[in-house]
């Protein structure tokens, strides 16, 4: 969709109108928790029971690295201390893909937004197509289960974000005092959800699913 076509003539208004209506009528959720809360691994399940449009920066970022291009390089550096990479690169990331997805009920936020800063970027972009953030489920796991998880994966997907217990307690500190602040952000909209992340991958699926269906 390109809003700036809105007042060049008939046809495009047209076009820009039935976009706005098809945005209207979707509903986005946010998954959102620590590392390791399990966020990647519902989603996939989550936007195939709802139709939705799972949009993970972690996987965006992931793919970048893994077809060698400059910003993938750059990246990988960075993800593999664990610390943030910087907004405006996974807000750009979003913005395209937004545009670019059509035929869902809405979308899923996979870690992102990751800062307040991400949280009001995303905000401007829904507003601007006549959506917002209508709900954020805050899967809640404790430390220990945390590293206990990552270094399981670690075995499997080789990330090396997952390999040094190190690398993941930092991660987590950086959840703590840079996404942690978005809980208050949506708390005070009443988007707010927290959602018991402990327990087997299926009794978290019907929790979040159970959620979800209140909406949808
Ligand atoms: P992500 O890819 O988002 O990775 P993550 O936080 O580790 O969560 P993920 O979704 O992969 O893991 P899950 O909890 O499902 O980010 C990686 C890095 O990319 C970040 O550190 C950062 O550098 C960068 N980045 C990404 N988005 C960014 C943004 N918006 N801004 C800035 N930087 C960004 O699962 C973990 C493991 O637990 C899996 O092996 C899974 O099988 C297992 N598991 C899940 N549920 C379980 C359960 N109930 N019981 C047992 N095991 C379970």
């Amino acid at each position: 969709m390109n809003i700036k076509t809105k007042n060049t003539g008939k046809d495009n208004i047209i076009k820009h109108n039935k976009s706005i209506l098809i945005f209207y009528s979707m509903i986005n959720f946010l998954i959102f928790g620590p590392p390791g809360s399990g966020k990647g691994t519902q989603s996939v399940m989550l936007a195939e029971k709802f139709n939705l449009t799972h949009l993970s920066t972690g996987d965006m970022l992931r793919a970048e690295i893994a077809a060698g291009t400059e910003l993938g390089k750059k990246m990988s550096k960075i993800m593999a201390t664990g610390e943030l990479v910087p907004d405006e690169v996974v807000i750009e990331m979003i913005a395209k893909k937004i545009d670019n997805s059509k035929g869902s009920a809405g979308f899923l936020f996979d870690g992102f937004p990751r800062t307040v800063a991400q949280t009001i970027s995303l905000e401007k972009m829904l507003n601007e197509r006549g959506m917002k953030i209508d709900s954020m489920l805050v899967l809640e796991v404790n430390h220990v289960e945390l590293v206990k998880r990552l270094i399981a994966r670690a075995e499997l997907s080789g990330r090396p974000d997952d390999k040094d217990p190190a690398v993941i307690n930092n991660r987590i500190d950086v959840y703590k005092e840079k996404t942690e602040p978005i809980i208050d952000y949506c708390g005070k909209k009443g988007i707010y959800q927290p959602v018991n992340g402990m327990g087997t991958i299926d009794d978290i699926f019907k929790r979040l699913s159970d959620y979800m269906k209140k909406l949808v």
